[in-house]
Order: C-alpha cells, then sequence, then structure tokens
C-alpha cells in the first residue's frame, strides 16, 4: 500500500476512470439535447431509452485476457474502446439511422469507427450498430479525446441481444449448442418483425398526413 508506484497508478486508474465518467455525461446530454430536438421537429421522439455504463475493473482485466493484451494503464485506451459505453435504445430501424446522421453531424464529436452488425449481423444473430467516437472532455489541465463505445440498436434488437448476453455470461450450460440455435431462429424473428414495424410505421405516418388536393388518385 505504501508502494507509491502503486498510489500513483491508483490515482492515474481513477484520472482515467474520471474521464470516461465525464465523457458518457456529456454525451447522455447531447443525445437527450438530440431526442428533443428532434421532438420538436416532427412531432415524436427518437430515443425510446438511454443505458450507460463504465466497465468494472475486473470486466476490464477480463476482456484483456480475453483479447490477449497485457494490462497497462497507459495503453489501455488505445487497446480497449468501450470502457465508456452508450447505448442508445430506439423503436425504429429508420431511427438508427437518423441517430447516427445527427451524431455524425455534431463538430465536436469524431466517429473513429464504425461496425455494423446490422447489415452484417454476427453468425449468432447478434444485430446493433456500433460506433466508436472521440468525446472531447475538458480538464483543467487541458482537453482530452476520450472513446466512448454508442450502440444504437432497436428495442427488439435489445430484448433479443440481452437474453443473449445472459448465455454467454454463464458460461457452463446444458444443452448449450440447442439453446445458441433456439437464439438464432429468434434473432431472424426479431430481423423480420423490426423490418414489418418499421414498414407499418412508414404506411401510418403516410397515412395521417394531410390529402394533396393536387396530387393524381
Ligand atoms: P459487455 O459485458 O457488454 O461489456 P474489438 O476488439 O473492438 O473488435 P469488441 O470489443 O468485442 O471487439 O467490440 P464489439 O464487437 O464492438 O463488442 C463490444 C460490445 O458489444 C460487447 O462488449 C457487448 O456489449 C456488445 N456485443 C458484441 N457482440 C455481442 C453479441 O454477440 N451479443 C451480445 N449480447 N452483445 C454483443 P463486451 O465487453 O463483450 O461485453
Amino acid at each position: 500500500v505504501n508502494d507509491p508506484t502503486s498510489l500513483q497508478a491508483i490515482d492515474q486508474f481513477r484520472q482515467l476512470m474520471l474521464n470516461y465518467r465525464s465523457a458518457i455525461q456529456v454525451m447522455r446530454t447531447k443525445i437527450r439535447y438530440l431526442d428533443q430536438e428532434y421532438q420538436i421537429q416532427n412531432g415524436h421522439s427518437l430515443v425510446d431509452s438511454l443505458q450507460s455504463r463504465i466497465k468494472s475493473p475486473e470486466s476490464i482485466l477480463e476482456k484483456a485476457q480475453r483479447k490477449h493484451f497485457d494490462f497497462n494503464l497507459a495503453t489501455l485506451p488505445h487497446d480497449m474502446h468501450d470502457i465508456a459505453g452508450i447505448r442508445v435504445i430506439v423503436r425504429f430501424e429508420d431511427d438508427i439511422q437518423a441517430m447516427e446522421q445527427r451524431l455524425a453531424q455534431q463538430p465536436d464529436l469524431k466517429i473513429i469507427r464504425r461496425k455494423d452488425y446490422i447489415t452484417h449481423p454476427k453468425p449468432n444473430g447478434y444485430r446493433s450498430l456500433h460506433l466508436i467516437l472521440a468525446v472531447p472532455v475538458f480538464l483543467a489541465a487541458g482537453t482530452v479525446q476520450v472513446k466512448v463505445e454508442v450502440q444504437i440498436r432497436t428495442i427488439a434488437m435489445n430484448f433479443w441481444a440481452s437474453l443473449e448476453h445472459e448465455l454467454n455470461y454463464k458460461k457452463q450450460l446444458r444443452n448449450q449448442a440447442a439453446l445458441k440455435r433456439q437464439l438464432l431462429e429468434k434473432a431472424q424473428l426479431v430481423h423480420e418483425l423490426d423490418h414489418d414495424m418499421n414498414a407499418l410505421k412508414n404506411q401510418i405516418r403516410a397515412a395521417g398526413r394531410p390529402v394533396d388536393p393536387n396530387a393524381p388518385d
């Protein structure tokens, strides 16, 4: 405990986590604001709900082992992109693109990486859009760019992913292969539901628009 190098490391870790927490606050405020702006313009909201988390130290260590890199405080922000994570849950597939567009237009944000698991679902059926953003955090000593992973997905995709995450989390399960197969089947159902609900939403909104008297029958 009295080893000054380890005390220094603890302070360094605390500062790093503070940067991630601040970046999450910046992003939560930004997304809430973008949603309210969208509501004023469109009469309905874009965001159904927002979740955020900082990866726990245990989970950081576990992931470092899983991804086969040495845990090093100095290189951690470079090696791991999802220490700060925000999940934006929307209702319809179209809303995912609308949210991405709005984030891309923010002059202070930079999209460093984009993983489209919607166009290219994972073999287990996982679908979601992942963006790694560089978010500026203003400290007394200057500005740092902090990485935040933003996952954008529909309610249905989130419903599926939350159960699939449980399956992955519990390593030793009986009938694991059969359970994985069933989840993959349900991923297909979720995909069809998302597609149909998106189409239905477009029909409902078109039907609600005032009739143009000059439009041909
Ligand atoms: P947790 O417990 O959610 O924090 P990379 O080295 O960057 O290419 P990485 O970091 O796995 O690989 O990136 P990716 O694919 O963007 O995954 C990051 C996070 O997305 C995961 O974090 C999960 O939250 C989520 N995710 C990715 N794939 C799946 C999946 O198949 N099922 C579910 N349910 N979630 C997934 P963690 O650290 O793995 O987990």
